[in-house]
């Protein structure tokens, strides 16, 4: 039979549809509008069902909408006893979403461990939850899919599959010889993450290790089992970077067929100054909490005060928070050897397991608060006397407008901000205070908040939202009023939150181990010109690299008012590279390619690879120019570029 490889229907398989665990949520989100508008109606999301978040985030609909294949599908497997929510995700591009009833499927374990067993020789612990249910999640779509194959006779189907989790799917169709062009995207490899969450040399051994051992020893035998054979099944292998291709070549062995770079949607202002604007509200925010929290001990001055930060999983060698603590601690050192009249206050953002907030944060917070309020009311007494005085055509004597009232009413207030301890570093009753990894190694480094430090942390674990008591701010407002962020990842596949960073206009500092580190350094002239600093931590050792991120904080404290503003508008400008509209153009190479291995007779040309071809992105023009980059550009590019000067003038002036 010929189908039609031109309109063909897509379905994109992953556990974090309309279900946010972590990074895949946002890749699918972010990228549904762009999928949406090349797909339309042919376009499917299938994920398990999470009643709380589908409850949220998804429009229920009537399966009679669907097209012919995925109706009698769905009509067949309900007659089954299969249950499952039909509808839109409510999100932009507003995809069709199918989500499977795992739990209430569970009852149909047993038999399908033993087949996948039978079948693909992939063994299953009993005791392994997210593998049970990534078995029957894997069943319930390759049901469906099988079902939509054997009815719909004209249209091509694609089934992109994301992650292990969703891999045995992607195994059961190869198995069962269904007509369905495969994609399988890896997102981080189950070993590669192990392997480095440990004290693994990862980089320098990866190919060296024994893989069967090594995912034996780490208890994860099956799941890697499952990993591997997607990998292997799929007519198209992809990764999200090359630096997670070349882990996924050597410990999957399959080397990837290309990399699918993650994008995300980009707001862009129309005028430039507005997320300037942004970053000056929202940086007043933090520093009403940073008031509270550094209440009796706040002898620093706010104008010279550079708020520093770093967020995501508790992953604490993956993200490198052992090494930004240590930088950190160096940072403290050198502002204060310099006598330097900035203080940095540096965040971590990342969630452990806590009692809720400490007495001593909530009450920095009251406090301060108390204060305010006895200013105003003072304040507004004050303007009373003065208009009463003034209607009467006296001017009013100074010594009368402040009462004495007011004055004790002042001191009482400034007297409650006493305090005998330092302002705490971590804001939360932490559950394992003494063990935790972060508390253990500021501990180890002194960094305790004391007056005369430069650099003061605090740790907030939990993330942040605008009903916060304390910092009542939701993540994007934060970073927006954050000066850096900074990420110096030993293991990071992709690595959403630099690249988030960008589209907010804020530097940030990331490395060569990242993938989106990687993605920059070959789209990109000179990273840093645009504020994105890329620490070398594959060439360099460990203190080289702990030495290169301690520079880069001390040169970025360095910097003026007006130098900072300018490298704000220059991050800006590179969110279009990360935008989806340009990003997608891998995913639409690879549905190409997967097609092209199935259907080879309906191309004419015989590419059998994707093409990564990339141009960079040249260094901005107000920064020394070098003679190469003078003659790379075309008159298009040299009249773009003045005119992004010119705006950045503009906010200057
Ligand atoms: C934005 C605002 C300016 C403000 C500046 C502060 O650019 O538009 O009004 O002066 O932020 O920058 P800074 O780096 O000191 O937070
Ligand atoms: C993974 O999530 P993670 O934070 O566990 O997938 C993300 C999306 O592709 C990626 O950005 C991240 O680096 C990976 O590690």
């Amino acid at each position: 039979m010929q189908r039609d490889v031109h309109e063909p229907i897509l379905f994109e398989v992953a556990w974090e549809v309309a279900n946010k665990v972590g990074g895949i949520y946002t890749v699918i989100k972010t990228k549904s509008p762009v999928t949406a508008e090349e797909y339309g109606n042919r376009y499917y999301l299938i994920g398990p069902l999470s009643t709380k978040s589908a409850d949220l985030e998804v429009e229920r609909l009537d399966i009679e909408r669907a097209c012919e294949p995925v109706k009698e599908a769905l009509y067949a497997m309900r007659e089954q006893g299969i249950n499952f929510v039909y509808g839109r995700w409510l999100i932009e591009g507003y995809p069709t979403v199918i989500l499977f009833d795992v739990h209430g499927t569970m009852y149909r374990l047993n038999e399908w461990k033993k087949d996948l067993w039978e079948k693909a020789g992939i063994p299953s612990p009993t005791d392994d939850f997210e593998m049970n249910d990534s078995i029957v999640f894997g069943y319930l779509v390759a049901w469906f899919l099988g079902e939509c194959v054997h009815r719909e006779r004209k249209a091509a189907l694609i089934a992109h599959f994301h992650e292990w989790l969703a891999g045995v799917g992607l195994v059961l169709c190869r198995n069962r010889g269904l007509e369905i062009c495969t994609i399988f995207t890896t997102h981080a490899t189950l070993l590669g993450r192990y392997l480095c969450a440990g004290d693994a040399d990862f980089y320098n051994h990866l190919k060296y290790f024994d893989v069967d051992v090594e995912a034996g020893k780490r208890g994860i035998y099956h799941r890697y089992c499952l990993e591997r054979a997607a990998a292997h099944c799929a007519d198209v292998f992809t990764t999200v970077s090359h630096i997670t291709a070349f882990e996924a070549e050597n410990l999957l062995k399959r080397k990837p067929d290309g990399v699918l770079p993650n994008g995300l949607n980009v707001v862009k202002f129309s005028a430039m100054h507005e997320f300037q604007n942004l970053h000056a509200k929202n940086k007043e925010k933090i520093h009403d909490f940073v008031r509270g929290h550094f209440y009796g001990h706040f002898d620093f001055d706010l104008d010279n005060t550079l708020y520093f930060f770093s967020a995501g999983r508790y992953e604490f060698r993956n993200k490198g928070i052992d090494m930004y603590l240590e930088a950190l601690a160096r940072l403290n050192n050198s502002l204060k050897h310099f006598n330097s009249p900035m203080t940095v206050v540096a965040f971590i953002i990342m969630p452990a397991a806590n009692n809720s907030y400490t007495v001593e944060t909530l009450k920095g917070q009251a406090v301060t608060k108390q204060l305010n309020e006895t200013v105003n009311e003072i304040e507004s007494k004050i303007g009373q006397r003065m208009f009463h005085s003034a209607v009467r055509g006296h001017i009013p004597d100074p010594k009368d407008l402040f009462s004495e009232q007011d004055l004790v009413l002042l001191k009482r207030r400034i007297f409650a901000l006493k305090r005998d301890c330092l302002p705490p570093i971590v804001t939360h009753n932490m559950k394992d205070d003494s063990n935790d990894p972060i508390l253990k190694e500021i501990r180890r480094l002194g960094l305790f908040n004391h007056p005369s430090d430069r650099v003061k942390v605090i740790f907030h674990p939990e993330f942040l939202n605008s009903n916060n008591p304390v910092l009542p701010l939701d993540y994007e407002d934060f970073v927006r009023g954050c000066h850096l962020g900074v990420f110096p990842s030993y293991y990071e596949p992709w690595g959403y939150t630099p690249a988030e960073c960008t589209v907010m206009g804020v530097p940030s500092i990331t490395t060569n181990l990242s993938g989106f580190g990687c993605f920059i350094e070959e789209s990109v002239e000179n990273p840093s010109d645009y504020g994105l600093y890329i620490i070398d931590r594959r060439m360099k050792s460990v203190e080289d690299s702990v030495q290169q991120l301690t520079d880069t904080m001390l040169q970025f404290c360095q910097k003026t008012r007006r130098q900072r503003i300018i490298l704000r508008n220059r991050t800006e400008r590179l969110s279009d590279i990360l935008d989806w509209n340009r990003m997608g153009l891998e995913y639409v190479k690879a549905r190409e390619l997967a097609l092209h291995r199935k259907y080879p007779e309906l191309f004419e040309d015989s590419d059998d690879e994707i093409d990564h071809s990339v141009q960079k992105i040249p260094r901005p023009l107000s920064t020394p120019s070098s003679p190469k980059l003078k003659s790379t550009f075309t008159t298009e590019q040299l009249a773009e570029q003045l005119s992004n000067e010119l705006q950045e003038l503009q906010t200057k002036v």
